[in-house]
Formats: C-alpha cells, sequence, structure tokens
C-alpha cells in the first residue's frame, strides 16, 4: 500500500482513539463521589433509592455527619438538582420527638452528593425508635421517601439533654474531634433548644466554660483550656481543648446565656467532682 492511503488511515486511526478516550474522562459515573465512605443504609420508594453514606456505616447517638444520593430506579443515576428536607423521628411509648438536624445542601464540589447532619438524643438499648422521613424535590416534582433507622448507643456521652434555669430545654452535642491527639484539640460543639417536639433550632451567642478532668487520676485537670464561644461560620461553639494523656476524660460544662446568667452546670471543686452538665471522651 502506497503511503498517500497509509498516512489517512492512521490519521484515522488516531482520531478515533482520541474521542474515545476522551468519553472515558467525561463519564462522571465512573468518579465515586462517595469514596472513603461507607453506606448506613437504603431508603427507597417506587421512583427513587436514598442513600445514606457515613465514615462509620452506623448511626449513633449525638451528632452524624450524613452524605446523601438520590438514585433514579428506572435510569440507575445519581440525581444532580433534588431539594431535600428531612425529618428524623423517635417513636417513644406516650409520645413522639424529633432531633437537631440540618438544612441538607450539596456538598461543594460534588455532582451527586448532599450533606447535612442529625442529632440523636438517645435511642432504644435495641437500636430501635428512629424513622427518617425524606421530602425532595426534583424539576417541581415532590417526592417522599421513609423508612425506620437504627440507632446505636455510643460508648460515651457524646450528647445531652437538659432543662435551663430558664425553663428551656436544650441539647448540646460533641461535634469534634473526632480523633483526639495529646495536646491541644479543636473542640466543637452544637447547642440546641426544644422549642418544641418537631424543631430544635442552633442557639446563637451563648457561652459555655470548659473544664476537662481525668477522674481516674485524681480529677486532674489540663493547662491551656479556653471556653466554648459561638462562631457565626457553622452555627457552632468552639474553643481550645487541652489533653494531656490518652484516657478517660470528662468535660465539665457550665452554660451561661448571652447576658451571662448561669443556665446549666457547676464548679468543680473538692467536694463536687463534676458538673451536672458535661460530655465524655475516651482515645
Ligand atoms: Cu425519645
Amino acid at each position: 500500500m502506497k503511503l498517500k492511503y497509509i498516512l489517512p488511515i492512521l490519521l484515522f486511526a488516531l482520531f478515533l482513539n482520541a474521542c474515545s478516550s476522551d468519553d472515558d474522562n467525561n463519564d462522571v459515573e465512573e468518579i465515586n463521589e462517595v469514596e472513603g465512605l461507607i453506606q448506613i443504609q437504603e431508603i427507597t420508594n417506587t421512583t427513587h433509592t436514598i442513600e445514606l453514606f457515613n465514615k462509620t456505616g452506623e448511626f449513633k447517638t449525638g451528632y452524624n455527619a450524613v452524605s446523601i444520593r438520590v438514585k433514579d430506579n428506572t435510569t440507575n443515576s445519581y440525581v444532580e438538582n433534588a431539594s431535600i428536607s428531612w425529618m428524623p423521628m423517635m417513636q417513644m411509648p406516650t409520645m413522639q420527638h424529633s432531633g437537631p438536624n440540618s438544612n441538607i445542601v450539596k456538598e461543594i464540589g460534588k455532582n451527586t452528593v448532599y450533606v447535612g447532619y442529625i442529632v440523636y438524643q438517645m435511642t432504644n438499648t435495641d437500636g430501635s425508635g428512629w424513622s427518617l422521613t425524606l421530602n425532595y424535590s426534583i424539576g417541581g416534582t415532590s417526592f417522599m421517601a421513609t423508612d425506620t433507622i437504627n440507632v446505636i448507643q455510643n460508648d460515651t456521652q457524646n450528647v445531652a439533654s437538659f432543662m435551663g434555669s430558664d425553663g428551656s430545654n436544650y441539647i448540646i452535642a460533641m461535634v469534634a474531634p473526632n480523633d483526639p491527639i495529646i495536646g491541644i484539640n479543636d473542640l466543637k460543639v452544637g447547642l440546641f433548644k426544644m422549642e418544641s417536639m418537631l424543631s430544635f433550632p442552633e442557639v446563637a451567642d451563648y457561652t459555655i466554660m470548659l473544664d476537662p478532668r481525668m477522674p481516674g487520676m485524681g480529677n486532674h485537670s489540663s493547662p491551656n483550656n479556653t471556653d466554648l464561644t459561638y462562631s457565626l461560620i457553622d452555627n457552632m461553639y468552639h474553643s481550645d481543648l487541652s489533653l494531656t494523656m490518652t484516657g478517660y476524660w470528662v468535660l465539665n460544662m457550665k452554660l451561661m446565656n448571652s447576658s451571662d446568667t448561669l443556665l446549666k452546670g457547676e464548679d468543680v471543686t473538692e467536694t463536687n467532682v463534676q458538673s451536672s452538665l458535661y460530655l465524655e471522651l475516651e482515645f
């Protein structure tokens, strides 16, 4: 075959090859947008499968960050333009109640993943009691999916419900650190007011005084802790938490409202070894 025939064939082959490799790179479905996460559960209805993920694959009492995908049951593709809300509910013997939960937003930089959080303030010993309802709309059409969920009791007290001296009920939940270190940790805590059985808004501009202690070692404290203050950036409370060694710590707290009135908690003294408001941590 003469060169003038071979050259066009070669070029055409190169062109085809370039096209097909381009196609591979642009295939969004090939990118795993939930890499590093474990599926907790799927909640399905006739049209969609709602996939729930987090780092452990389990709901536990306390603060739970949740990643969500919505799969179209007909096309098996993930919905990119859903607007989603949710309502966790716990059925108790004589009443039902929800818990603190965030709005659900599209995760920045992702096409198919939506994120939010739920705080479960309690659960039954067998993990039963809670259900999760998702209301969502896609292109103006509304859908609903609901199912029971399993919520396991966390080993340590990472969430607490209490009544303040103002007569209001509050929920406090530890958000971070997830992996504590010896040294200064970024402590992050959510504070919510129980306005009703269904409404638990974030509380702004209070102060939470912090006194971490090790009950197993003479109730010693640690240096360079700071009190928790409110941040408008994430609507959570932040402070420096100093942990001088591994083991079991009690984070004693005192909650002050925005006019510095004590709502809950006491100083730790020789005679009062623990505040009535505390969270626990073990590492
Ligand atoms: Cu309950």
